[in-house]
């Protein structure tokens, strides 16, 4: 079997991870140590598409929230210019990505001759700006398709049947009802596409000049693949707009190649001819890989603009909750995830608020307020959220009685506030509880094995000791928080040595027994409470756990998106 060796010396492995906030670039040698990093922030980098944290919220219409695709264009060219005065790019013999899964691309009747035509003379963004046949690509925020979700369910028979087709129930933000909103509202702009990329793939396509395929696991994010074939589901394609499977082109797997490098990049940027483009993914799939994730027992929360939590299982069994992709890396496996829309910005609206602005603030108040809370539990949602379907808005409860855990006594009230520091340790308890919740309820690990943090918020000492009490597991964290482009210069590694063994090698094989020596490796950073105390304290996290999930219920049936 082929080990680490094979990667060749002196060899450099690109991941890209082209996010909501930013493109960020890791850059891994063929020890897989990280030797370059690199990142565009497009609020700050690129000011002139005014976004607010990379992205537009559309005031005429409530929930639509998408951005710039051109903006992505010249992300890519600036970054590319950034990473030049770091590392030689004829050394660069693969290249992979990670997308925000689900995003979508529209490329205008006309657009293949030029993007695989492209001159080296001039910029991308100057020779794309006319590509595409809406210049706004729906993302992963976007809840503004409540309407075609439910026309597509019942289009195939229900939300379970489409789930058990799919891998997930409609969703807002996935693609097919994206797409069916643009073929609803504005025939003329999906009549004028002649292919539909997701972020991932579009990426891809510039990078090898021609269009890639979409792949299999952030394909399973559209409510279109079928998840058990890993084709186009005829039935879902007729419930979701015409002509569509000719727009989609093929799927193929994470680990294949789309292609060599485009001259553009060669003549332009030094890079070497035969460099592959391994295909790109989703960033919950990249993560995956980057975190080395390959036991059923272990779960990982991504905690950034996006919380998300996600696993790894033989099966799939997918249900009306969370999703079903194809394994990254495992032809036969797949991965299970729960995405949460209320991450990063919410936490720091609270932080805004409550805390002075200031995360030192913040943490002092989580370290100085007791667990549980006192019984206060709050549910903040400054997005409308994705799980639970809730609109925008605050709710806080104190519970009461929840002391004694064999009471069937534990009652709460709605209260208007909470003070500062409960505010905050309420939103953290809070966003864990719900995480905690809805991945046993999804049949994940329970308890987990062992939790992988990652994400920006996951350098943040008092959120783990927080997890790892909810949980009562213990929490290991990476070498860097960002996980998503790690994983996909990991899977740019990985494709490159599936492609030169002529057929599919177990991604393990590229660190088996030296991970710790990688810039791979996950160190333990809050061990699971063992004590008498610990246990207890688990058993009212349980039930103060519960209750939440009954208040959520409720509010969901009074205020939530049919
Ligand atoms: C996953 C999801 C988000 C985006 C963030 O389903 O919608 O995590 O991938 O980029």
């Amino acid at each position: 079997m082929a080990g680490r060796g094979s990667l060749p010396e002196g060899s450099l492995f690109l991941g890209f991870d082209s996010s909501t906030q930013s493109l960020k670039a890791t850059v891994l040698n063929n020890e897989l140590t990280i030797v370059a990093s690199e990142i565009v922030n497009f609020d700050s980098d690129l000011p002139h598409y005014k976004t607010e944290g990379g992205v537009y919220r559309d005031p005429a219409d409530d929930g639509h929230i998408y951005s710039p695709t051109i903006m992505w264009v010249e992300a890519l060219e600036l970054l590319l210019e950034k990473l030049k005065t770091k590392i030689n790019f004829s050394e660069v013999v693969a290249v992979s990505g990670s997308g925000q899964q689900h995003g979508s691309v529209y490329w205008k009747k006309g657009s293949h001759p030029l993007l695989s035509s492209l001159d080296p003379g001039k910029s991308l963004l100057s020779q794309l700006k006319d590509a595409f046949s809406t210049m706004d690509s729906p993302i992963w925020m976007d809840s503004s398709t409540t309407k075609q979700c439910r026309e597509i369910e019942n289009a195939v028979g229900g939300a379970l049947e489409l789930a058990k087709l799919t891998g997930s129930r409609a969703y807002e933000r996935f693609t097919g009802p994206q797409i069916r909103k643009i073929y609803e509202t504005t025939p003329d702009i999906y009549e004028d596409t002649e292919r539909i990329s997701l972020v991932s793939s579009f990426m891809a396509s510039i990078l090898v000049g021609s269009y890639a395929s979409i792949d299999e696991t952030d394909g399973a994010g559209m409510n279109l693949m079928d998840i058990n074939q890993r084709t186009w589901s005829k039935t879902v394609l007729e419930a979701t707009a015409p002509g569509l499977e000719g727009k989609l082109g093929n799927l193929a797997p994470a680990y294949s190649v789309a292609g060599r490098v485009a001259p553009y990049f060669v003549q332009r940027f030094q890079f070497d001819k035969n460099c592959l483009v391994i295909q790109w993914s989703g960033d919950n799939p990249s993560s995956l890989a980057g975190l080395t994730l390959n036991t059923p027992g272990d779960l990982a929360i991504s905690l950034g603009t996006s919380d998300t939590v996600f696993g790894i299982t033989a099966e799939a069994k997918p249900s009306l909750e969370g999703h079903v992709f194809p394994n990254p890396v495992e032809p036969d496996g797949y991965m299970v995830m729960l995405c949460y829309k209320n991450g990063s910005l919410t936490r720091e609206d609270v932080r805004n608020q409550c805390a002075e602005k200031s995360w030192d603030v913040f943490n002092s108040y989580l370290e100085k307020t007791p667990p549980l809370n006192g019984g206060k539990l709050g549910f903040y949602y400054k997005d409308h959220e994705i799980l639970p379907p809730l609109p925008v808005g605050f709710h806080r409860y104190i519970v009461e009685n929840f002391n004694d855990v064999s009471s069937d006594n534990v009652v709460e009230r709605e209260v208007e506030e909470f003070d500062p520091p409960s505010e905050v340790r309420a939103i953290i308890e809070g966003q864990m509880l719900s995480m905690r919740g809805h991945a046993e309820r999804f049949g994940m690990p329970n308890p987990p094995k062992r939790i992988i943090a990652t994400g920006g918020a996951s350098t943040n000492g008092s959120i783990l000791k927080s997890i790892a009490q909810i949980f009562g597991c213990p929490v290991f964290t990476v070498q860097r928080p960002d996980s998503a482009s790690l994983g996909a210069a990991l899977r740019a590694a990985h494709g490159w040595l599936c492609n030169a063994e002529g057929s599919f090698v177990p991604i393990s094989c590229l660190y088996e027994g030296n991970l710790e020596k990688t810039s791979l490796g996950s160190k333990l950073v809050v061990p699971a409470g063992e004590k008498e105390e610990d246990r207890e304290l688990l058993k009212k996290y349980t039930l103060l756990m519960r209750k939440r999930m009954e208040i959520e219920r409720r509010l969901v049936e009074k205020i939530g998106r049919a």
